[in-house]
């Protein structure tokens, strides 16, 4: 149903789209949210492409915010491996032009992720959104870093992966 819900609304968009202007109809009826840049070719993420993917949560509390929230997303790795990304380190950009590099090989299969969601609720530009990457700060001094706050980019939008 809510399958459907989703579709419908898709299809509605790509209407407007269609005779609102002469843009060719973005193929997952959303826009992209995430580029993921590799040499000189590029994959593009909208929301709904992120959610198909694992999703990992995170019970924790961070230095921006008050009380433990429950961050949900895509791990980092999960979504370098789908854009098909070699390299040994990336840099992740933020909306505000704010940018961190990091090397690969810190990068495990459920650390970082890219969140989509704080205690189930979509992130706004305001609130630190549409994606955050984000650590389980509480589950190691380690993560409890300056290095580590460098590299928890919100309002990311983009993934530049260097040789
Ligand atoms: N998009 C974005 N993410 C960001 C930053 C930023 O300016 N923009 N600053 C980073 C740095 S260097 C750290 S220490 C913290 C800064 O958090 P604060 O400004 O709340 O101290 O978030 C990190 N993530
Ligand atoms: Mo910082």
């Amino acid at each position: 149903m809510v399958v459907t819900a989703l579709r419908f609304r898709s299809l509605v968009a790509s209407l407007f789209l269609a005779v609102g202007s002469a843009q060719p109809v973005v193929a997952d009826g959303g826009g992209v949210i995430l580029t993921v840049t590799s040499g000189s070719s590029s994959v593009t993420f909208g929301r709904e492409d992120l959610e198909r993917m694992r999703q990992v949560t995170y019970r924790t509390t961070t230095i921006w915010t008050d009380g433990v929230q429950e961050f949900r997303g895509v791990p980092l790795d999960q979504v370098l491996k789908q854009a098909g990304a070699t390299g040994t380190r990336i840099i992740l950009g933020a909306t505000n032009d704010y940018a961190a590099e990091l090397p690969v090989d810190t990068i495990s299969a459920d650390v970082p992720i890219i969140a989509l969601t704080v205690n189930g609720v979509p992130m706004t530009l305001r609130d630190k959104g549409p994606l955050w990457v984000v650590y389980p700060y509480d589950d190691s001094r380690t993560y409890q870093s300056e290095v580590i706050y460098t590299r928890s980019v919100w309002q990311l939008d983009r993934i530049e992966v260097l040789p």
